[in-house]
């Protein structure tokens, strides 16, 4: 099979669902009558929430419509941390089924939990995001997402077997095996983080193996931010159409949102999770097609109602209906958290500016670490990135030559000049599921 055609969208699939598609009227009323049972949920078996309404002079009679979103409080990750570990549920443990948890940067985990009314929503929402790729039951699935407390793993599993697709379950790790079995079986698409998936591209071709030759057409990547630029590399080098998908544990795990073929935003499972985007400072709701932070609210969670939950992810929601032809909305790609900003001599920087800049240049990889250290009391940055060994050539000249057209490319955008440390492949340590690109070592040493 040619790349070419493996690579073709699939434009016309079978929905397996019709909510994607409905009238804008009849959704709106699903999630009015949604929201005002959710609202009375939340209030009747979740003291923290009863309290919150309560202090905002909020009671269930007052959520009628989806309108009345905006009276409800919001909630925020410590509201989990200080409920630690069951406090938000809505639900007995008896008619609990699964627990997930996250651990995050610090401290005590977050817990989350499914009804198997949830769980079906959940396998429900993923089926829909794989046929939205145009996945069907016909395709062979290898999961290299981390089965586990991480919703990775048996999120995007669920989805799989409710598609009727055949699930490969390989979880992250282990990535000379993964690559056999990616061939030995025939699989024609993979789930896994976007980093992961560089470095399976890179161990297949140590292996001497070129992934573009096998049956492989999809890839679903999602759990960390990505770039236009990355999609490009993981398309070419594989032989792929490359996807997005959304989602995080406080609201379901992955299959919040999803792209279609278009590849132009991810759709939002809207008649489940609300969407809204606020301004992170005031807490003011924005209209579509502003940037903002993006709320989300669950619309039928049973264990765990999440009423106006704030990401902390930077996105907009577009205005304009999709020429997919669901009718669900779709906010773009999420570049960035409100809280992975790197503040460096004042100026706000984003590791996603820093992936696009390096692979702007012909030769860099998608490996890189951003290096933070301190001298003299100024913030000092160093980005380190593998470099294709024959681009380098071998004078200091024409090594100094790719610093310097690095370094421009990254100062484009970002607008500071900061030092390009070009290293051999394979030198930076791999992820097998989020990667971690900044080493800070601002503080080390007082
Ligand atoms: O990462 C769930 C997931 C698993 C999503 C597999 C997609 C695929 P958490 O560990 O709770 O859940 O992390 C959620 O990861 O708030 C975003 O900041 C980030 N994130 C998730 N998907 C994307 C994406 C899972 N497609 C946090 N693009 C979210 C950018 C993403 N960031």
């Amino acid at each position: 099979m040619s790349t070419s055609n493996k690579r073709a969208p699939v434009t016309h699939f079978h929905p397996i669902s019709s909510p994607d598609y409905v009238p804008l009227e009849q959704l709106r009323e699903l999630q009015s009558r949604r929201l005002a049972h959710m609202a009375r949920r939340a209030y009747e078996n979740v003291p923290l929430y009863r309290e919150r309404m309560q202090a905002k002079g909020v009671t269930p009679d007052d959520i009628q419509s989806i309108d009345d979103i905006s009276k409800l409080p919001f909630t925020m990750k410590c509201d989990l941390r200080d409920t630690y570990p069951y406090g938000l549920f809505a639900s007995p443990l008896k008619d609990i089924v699964r627990l997930h948890a996250s651990s995050g940067t610090t401290g005590k985990p977050i817990v989350v939990a499914y009804t198997k009314e949830d769980l079906s929503v959940w396998d429900e929402v993923v089926a829909r995001a794989l046929a939205g790729y145009g996945l069907t039951k016909n395709d062979i699935i290898q999961n290299s997402f981390g089965y586990g407390l991480f919703t990775g793993g048996l999120g995007l599993h669920g989805g799989i077997e409710r598609l009727g697709a055949l699930a490969v379950p390989v979880s992250g790790g282990n990535t000379e095996r993964q690559i056999l079995l990616m061939k030995d079986f025939g699989v024609t698409a993979i789930s896994c983080t976007p980093s992961y998936f560089v470095h399976l591209i890179d161990k297949a071709q140590q292996m001497g193996l070129d992934i573009r030759e096998f049956p492989l057409r999809v890839g679903i990547f999602g759990a960390e931010p990505w770039t236009e630029a990355m999609r490009a590399h993981m398309e070419d080098a594989a032989g792929i159409r490359a996807y997005n998908i959304y989602g995080l544990s406080e609201i379901v795990g992955p299959g919040v949102g999803s792209e279609c073929w278009t590849q132009e935003g991810m759709h939002i499972f809207e008649d489940h999770f609300y969407p809204e985007i606020i301004n992170p400072q005031t807490g003011e709701t924005l209209p579509d097609g502003e940037e903002g932070e993006l709320v989300l609210s669950t619309l039928s969670k049973e264990a765990m109602p999440m009423l106006r939950y704030r990401t902390r992810d930077i996105t907009t929601i577009e205005r304009d209906t999709c020429p997919c032809g669901r009718t669900i909305r779709r906010i773009r790609r999420i570049s960035r958290r409100s809280d992975d900003m790197l503040i460096i001599r004042g100026v706000n920087v984003f590791p996603s500016q820093i992936e696009t800049g390096i692979l702007r240049v012909e030769g860099t990889l998608p490996h890189f670490q951003i290096l933070l250290t301190r001298s003299g009391g100024l913030d000092q940055m160093e980005v380190r990135v593998e470099v294709n060994a024959d681009v380098l050539g071998d004078t200091i000249a024409s090594i100094e030559g790719f610093k310097q057209k690095v370094a421009q490319s990254i100062e484009n955008i970002i607008g500071l000049h900061i030092r390009v440390t070009p290293v051999t492949p394979h030198t930076l340590k791999r992820s097998e599921g989020k990667i971690n690109r900044v080493v800070d070592l601002r503080n080390e040493g007082k």
